[in-house]
């Protein structure tokens, strides 16, 4: 397993749509491993294999207390389940520092495969059906950021531009 560098906020490939997967090989299960233990190493409840630079249709989650139970989501999708929203402050490994209060549906269907290529149904409310709104936006290339202020989305666009150039 190997640590892959997390891609931040405004580096331009965050914005790229990923593919779906369609190879459920080897190379598929060493990168949702590699991904889970960047994701632990991180301190992040979610990541999106956009945030990791490849660009496929791949997500791990792990909400419980404890860290111990990764949930790994191929060519994930969602419907909704309940038009009501719920707000949250969410944060981001690809803007890291910052959180901003989004508000999303509050029950959805999760349909996905798994990593033998099985296909899984979740129903899904709480922390579980936020974390897979915001990391299926990462595959379709976007942010929270997105849902902010342009004025809010810019200061964080700048701050993070010069911890860029301050760490380079
Ligand atoms: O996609 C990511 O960058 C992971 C992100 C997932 C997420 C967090 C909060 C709301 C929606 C999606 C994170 O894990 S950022 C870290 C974080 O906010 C957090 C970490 C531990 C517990 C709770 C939140
Ligand atoms: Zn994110």
């Amino acid at each position: 397993m190997a640590l892959r560098p997390i891609l931040e906020f405004p580096d331009p490939r965050l914005r790229t749509v990923a593919k779906p997967v369609t190879a459920f090989d080897a190379e598929l299960k060493t990168l949702t491993e590699d991904m889970i233990e960047t994701m632990y190493e991180a301190e992040g409840i979610g990541l999106a294999a956009s945030q990791i630079d490849v660009h496929k249709r791949v997500l791990v989650i792990d909400v419980s207390e404890e860290k111990d139970s990764p949930q790994v989501f191929i060519n994930p999708t969602f419907d909704i389940l309940d038009q009501e929203t719920q707000d949250y402050d969410e944060g981001c490994l690809s803007v890291p520092g910052f959180y901003e209060t989004v508000s999303r549906p509050r029950r959805v269907l999760i349909k996905a495969q798994n990593v033998e290529g099985d296909a899984f149904e979740i129903d899904a409310d709480g922390i579980l059906a936020i974390c897979i709104q915001h990391e299926i936006d990462h595959l379709d290339g976007k942010l929270f950021v997105d849902y902010i202020s342009k004025l809010k989305r810019d200061r964080i666009r700048s701050k993070l531009e010069k911890a860029h150039r301050k760490s380079a």
